[in-house]
């Protein structure tokens, strides 16, 4: 019977009481027989007995020994984890108290870019305030300028129109005089006319008196020659004489009347005459007058002219003064400007300079990728992170930087497949910015496998000095030029330091 048996075994205590059972069982065997084979049973049950618990004993110390040494191992390699783990904690430590301490840098050299962001915005506003100002005031300045101009101009012309007028006045006044005069010589002739006719009419009165007296000596001698008929032959003669004397007298007498007439239409003429000369002296002195008023007015508004291009002339001074001095104060502000803006290059240069320093801190400790993995894609020996959001090229590297990365660099062909399978269009590291048509991946080396759509890189519209990767269908002519201003989402490529 095949039994396997263990140490301690009740199962055994039992096949053994089942072995002498069968042996009472024999009816076959004599009882010496019999008990000499079971007392030689039981002296082999015995001796299997004790080896197999020797065999127990053994194992159970080999058992022991094993156990207190790998214990005594298990503590040893404790101990060992222990120092591990402690030297690994005071690591993570001092990673955790640089990461802490670039991030206050990084944070303390944002707000520093912002503040000087700020500043420079401020000072471009104040800048471009004061050029608007500057324009306004030269333009005020030119629309004074034109103004006096049209003043001097006017003023000119007011001057002539005056000379002109002084000079017609001049001349009405010597024409009014020498009409004064004649008309005086006309008075005078009048005067003189009137006085022959007046001297004429009393000697046409003596005449008619005469006449008179003749024809009431006549109607005497009538008398006398009715009286005396016989000297009326005498009379007769002499009344022919008398006749004769009347008849001249008579025709003396028409003539006188004939004169009287004339000299009566002659003052009857120089009445109108006069009459006429008196209205046009009286029109004369009208017209003068109005002259002499619109020559006031003129005076006035000479006066009034003068006074205002006085008035435009302090007023131009005052803002040639407020220009200057506006001038100077723009001068010193752009003095102060340019002192802050080489400031500002100043601080901008060191803050580049620092972020470059982090860069570099960064590149040798990438904690910053690799506490962002999710986000980048490996590709051979680097990772690739694509920007979700828009950015200049300059803001873009900027902030692949930030991330302890740079733009991409596309050196093979494969990796040019691999940033096509994202299909996205990005800015991609490499620009002709220094040098027009000398094109550069970010880390300075020269451009020798390239990519380039066809056409391009054409500069097109004179400012394209930044390459970006094209989404599409085409894989091996993807890149074009563009304008480094035009914001696009981004791709970053950051090498780890092989571990
Ligand atoms: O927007 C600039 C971009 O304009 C065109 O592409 C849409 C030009 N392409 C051609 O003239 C063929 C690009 O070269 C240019 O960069
Ligand atoms: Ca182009």
């Amino acid at each position: 019977m095949k039994h396997s048996k263990k140490c301690g075994d009740s199962e055994s205590i039992a096949y053994s009481n089942f072995d002498m059972i069968e042996v009472n069982d024999s009816t076959y065997l004599d009882k010496a027989d019999q008990t000499q084979g079971i007392r030689a049973g039981g002296r082999r049950s015995r001796l299997a007995a004790v080896c197999l618990g020797l065999l127990c004993v053994l194992l159970l110390i080999t058992i022991i020994v094993i156990c207190v040494r790998s214990v005594r191992e298990k503590e040893a390699m404790d101990q060992t984890i222990s120092s591990l783990s402690e030297n690994c904690t005071a690591e993570r430590e001092t990673l955790l108290s640089s990461i802490t301490t670039l991030t206050e840098e990084r944070d303390q050299l944002k707000n520093s870019y912002k503040d000087l962001s700020e500043e420079k915005d401020q000072l471009k506003k104040s800048n471009k305030d004061l050029t608007e100002e500057r324009d306004q005031l030269t333009k005020s300045n030119k629309d004074l300028s034109e103004e006096r101009d049209q003043l001097t101009k006017s003023n000119k012309d007011l001057s002539e129109e005056r000379d002109q007028l002084t000079k017609s006045n001049k001349d009405l006044s010597e024409e009014r005089d020498q009409l004064k005069i004649s008309n005086k010589d006309l008075t005078e002739e009048r005067d003189q006319l009137k006085n022959s006719n007046k001297d004429l009419t009393e000697e046409r009165d003596q005449l008619k008196n005469s006449n008179k007296d003749l024809t009431e000596e006549r109607d005497q001698l009538k008398n006398s020659n009715k009286d005396l008929t016989e000297e009326r032959d005498q009379l007769k003669n002499s009344n022919k004489d008398l006749t004769e004397e009347r008849d001249q007298l008579k025709n003396s007498n028409k003539d006188l009347t004939e004169e009287r007439d004339q000299l009566k239409n002659s003052n009857k003429d120089l009445t109108e005459e006069r009459d006429q000369l008196k209205n046009s002296n009286k029109n004369l002195t009208e017209e003068r007058d109005q002259l002499k008023n619109s020559n006031k007015d003129l005076t006035e508004e000479r006066d009034q002219l003068k006074n205002s291009n006085k008035d435009l002339t302090e007023e131009r001074d005052q803002l040639k003064n407020s220009n200057k001095n506006l001038t100077e104060e723009r001068d010193q502000l752009k003095n102060s400007n340019k002192n802050l803006t080489e400031e500002r290059d100043q601080l901008k240069n060191s803050c580049q300079n620092l972020i470059e320093q982090k860069k570099k801190d960064q590149q040798k400790n990438p904690i910053h990728i690799l506490n962002d993995l999710a986000s980048w894609k490996k590709f051979g020996s680097s990772h690739y992170y694509i920007s979700t959001e828009a950015k200049t090229w300059d803001k873009a590297r900027q902030n692949c930087r930030e991330r302890g990365a740079d733009l991409v660099i596309i050196n093979s062909r494969e990796e040019q497949e691999f940033i096509k399978r994202e299909n996205k269009y990005v800015w991609i590291g490499l620009t002709d910015a220094e040098e027009e048509g000398v094109w550069k991946w970010v880390d300075g080396s020269p451009l020798t496998t390239r990519f380039w759509n066809t056409g391009e890189p054409n500069n097109y519209a004179k400012g394209e000095d930044c390459a970006v990767f094209k989404d599409g269908t085409s894989t091996l002519q993807t890149w074009n030029d563009l304008p480094c201003c035009y914001e696009n989402l981004w791709i970053c490529e950051a090498t780890l330091p092989s571990s």
